[in-house]
């Protein structure tokens, strides 16, 4: 991870301008100025203590820069190998199906090095909540292209932004998955605004409450800013991200089998 030094007051804002929970034991974050990654934890966070999980849920991270939020969580979390949280997740649902099992996962982790883990996980139809923390980059070693990246979108290896002819297309993993018969939540949301972490929340929550209803497999996909590993300053961050990985698919609720019951 590369992380860009501020001084002072400056540093002290925007380090904190996302944190502050009750299950965060830090109001600093150890990740970059402008990442979207804690605004995202801050969310799954606070459905957690809305809903009264925090003392029977169990999160597992993938490899990634989220990872290094571990020590400021105060939920239960464990640590995966990459790609392999949601087979980690299934083994522990499967033991103790009282408790509640989250993962949460870059893009590099869940589609590019780990996409036959959750596309098993998510056709056995394991009760288990998969949040992807989709910023379109392995951000954790430099900002290199992923599966998930955005056509256009700015990467160490597509400097020039990705390009379908030399690149390959970006595989839509929400979408994919939504087609699947043992998936019953899929939604897609992000935290580049006011809106877009209120939505967020309202996804979460949903898919929280298909796991306790033991309805199928849930994923969220989160939109979060990496400026460092897009080469841009924090504060263009989620208009850029909005302009790349926003309009791939698009945001909103994918699949509910809720409401089609
Ligand atoms: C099998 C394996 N290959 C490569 C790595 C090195 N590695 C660690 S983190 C990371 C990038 C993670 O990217 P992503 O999952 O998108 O998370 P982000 O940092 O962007 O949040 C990589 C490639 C690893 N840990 N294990
Ligand atoms: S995801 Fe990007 S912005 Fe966030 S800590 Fe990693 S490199 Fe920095
Ligand atoms: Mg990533």
């Amino acid at each position: 991870m590369t992380t860009i030094e501020l001084q002072g007051v400056a540093r002290q804002a925007i380090k904190r301008a996302s944190f502050g929970s009750k299950l965060l034991l830090s109001e600093n974050h150890p990740l970059c100025p402008g990442c979207g990654h804690p605004v995202a934890a801050r969310v799954i966070l606070d459905v957690l203590q809305q809903l009264e999980l925090e003392q029977r849920t169990i999160g597992i991270f993938g490899h990634g820069c989220s990872a290094l939020m571990i020590r400021e969580i105060d939920v239960d979390m464990n640590l995966a190998l990459h790609g392999r949280a949601p087979a980690t997740a299934t083994g522990i649902k499967r033991m103790r199906p009282e408790t509640v099992v989250f993962t949460m996962q870059g893009d590099g982790d869940m589609v590019s090095e780990g996409l036959a883990e959750v596309l098993h996980a998510a056709a056995r139809g394991e009760k288990i909540t998969c949040f992807l923390l989709n910023n379109g980059v392995f951000g954790d070693t430099g900002g290199q292209m992923t599966a998930a990246s955005a056509i256009g979108q700015r990467t160490k290896t597509a400097i020039e932004g990705r390009d379908a002819e030399a690149h390959g297309h970006p595989i839509p993993i929400a979408k994919i998955l939504a087609g699947l018969d043992g998936v019953s939540y899929v939604a897609r949301a992000s935290v580049h605004n006011a809106a877009g972490i209120t939505m967020a929340k309202r996804f979460v929550k949903r898919a929280l409450e298909h796991q306790l209803e033991r309805r199928g497999f849930s994923l969220v996909e989160i939109l979060t800013m990496c400026p460092t590993g897009w080469v841009k300053k924090a504060s263009e961050g989620p208009e850029y991200m909005m302009e790349t990985l926003g309009k791939q698919i698009g945001l909103g609720e994918l699949k509910d089998t809720s409401q089609s019951a």
